[in-house]
């Protein structure tokens, strides 16, 4: 049996329902076809893949959220209980209100503090009363952080704290959304923060308060924070995203601090996408969180980067 942190669950969520258009919940079944478990095997992990999470399709598009939350919710807390490394494959961000509430109930009763990276072009802090399109995948985090408007009472729930949430990637926020975002707390390093400062810095001041903490770090991966030119497969693409060598970077500061026990991999829609490219991109994301192209000779140079 391999040591506890080797071991990675994959668990999809097949769901488009919290989305404007259809085809996100084909994406778990495009990541397995793009050779995620493969590449994550190749690394030296083992593996298991969960299957997908039932979905009843006569539901209506809360209901069908709801239930998938609740399942994603179990499961997830189920992993982490069971000392493996839960990958959650969406489906819209959505499932992010599952996913990361199932993490959030574990760091609870682990007694650690839980830290977010909410890796995304939008912010996802749309409520009922702000949101302008009444997508529910835009107002996953506003529910997470505990915005009023939602039942959260149920056991499958549980809290983030918005002071432990960065959102990195921003460039397509809504106004009343910005608003409440900004005054609830939650640090937003977006695009323009990004051109001025780079990634690195603001990443590795997050990382030193997860470190510092000795949290849990949580990473949504949204993959319409990438440029839409590296990721067409993307149900609202926006313009102006992170470069290749940026996410690169990122991910492996992240594997770096050792410091990611979670990872929601969301919002391909394989329909939208051309040839794989945007499944294809994800893929190599997540082997570089998880290790991949670390090379001593690369990893010396952080350091240098994230304090210049
Ligand atoms: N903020 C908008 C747009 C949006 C959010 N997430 C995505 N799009 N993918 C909304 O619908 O709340
Ligand atoms: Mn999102
Ligand atoms: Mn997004």
């Amino acid at each position: 049996r391999p040591a506890a942190g080797n071991r990675i669950d994959l668990i999809g969520v097949p769901t488009d329902a919290g989305a404007s258009c259809r085809g996100a919940a084909l994406g778990p079944d495009d990541l397995r076809t793009a050779g995620l478990a493969e590449r994550l095997a190749g690394l030296g992990y083992a593996v298991a893949d969960l299957g997908d999470i039932n979905v009843d399709r006569r539901l209506t598009a809360a209901a069908e959220i709801e239930a998938l939350a609740i399942g994603a919710s179990q499961a997830g807390y189920q992993s982490l209980e069971n000392g493996a490394r839960p990958v959650f494959l969406g489906g819209d961000h959505s499932i992010s209100m599952g996913s990361v509430a199932g993490v959030a109930r574990h760091c609870r009763d682990a007694g650690r503090p839980l830290f977010v990276l909410w890796f995304d072009a939008h912010g996802d802090f749309n409520t009922w009363s702000t949101t302008e399109t009444g997508n529910i995948h835009g107002m996953s985090l506003a529910r997470l952080c505990g915005e009023p408007g939602f039942a959260n009472d149920a056991a499958w729930f549980a809290e983030v704290d918005p002071a432990n949430v960065m959102i990195l990637g921003a460039r397509a926020l809504d106004c009343e959304e910005a608003q409440l975002i900004e005054a609830r707390g939650v640090q937003v390093v977006d695009m323009d923060a990004v051109r001025i400062a780079g990634v690195a810095t603001p990443l590795r001041h997050f990382l030193d308060r997860v470190e510092a903490a000795n949290g849990h770090l949580h990473l949504s991966l949204d993959v319409d924070a990438m440029d839409p030119s590296l990721a067409p497969g993307v149900g609202t693409t926006v313009p102006g995203g992170l470069t290749l060598a940026e996410g690169r970077l990122v991910m492996e500061m992240l594997h770096r601090s050792g410091r990611v026990g979670s990872l929601d991999l969301v919002e391909l829609n394989p329909v939208l996408d051309r040839y794989g490219k945007s499944a294809d991109l994800m893929v190599d994301l997540a082997a570089r969180l998880f290790g991949e192209a670390a090379t001593a000779t690369r990893l010396a140079r952080l350091p240098d980067l994230a304090t210049a």
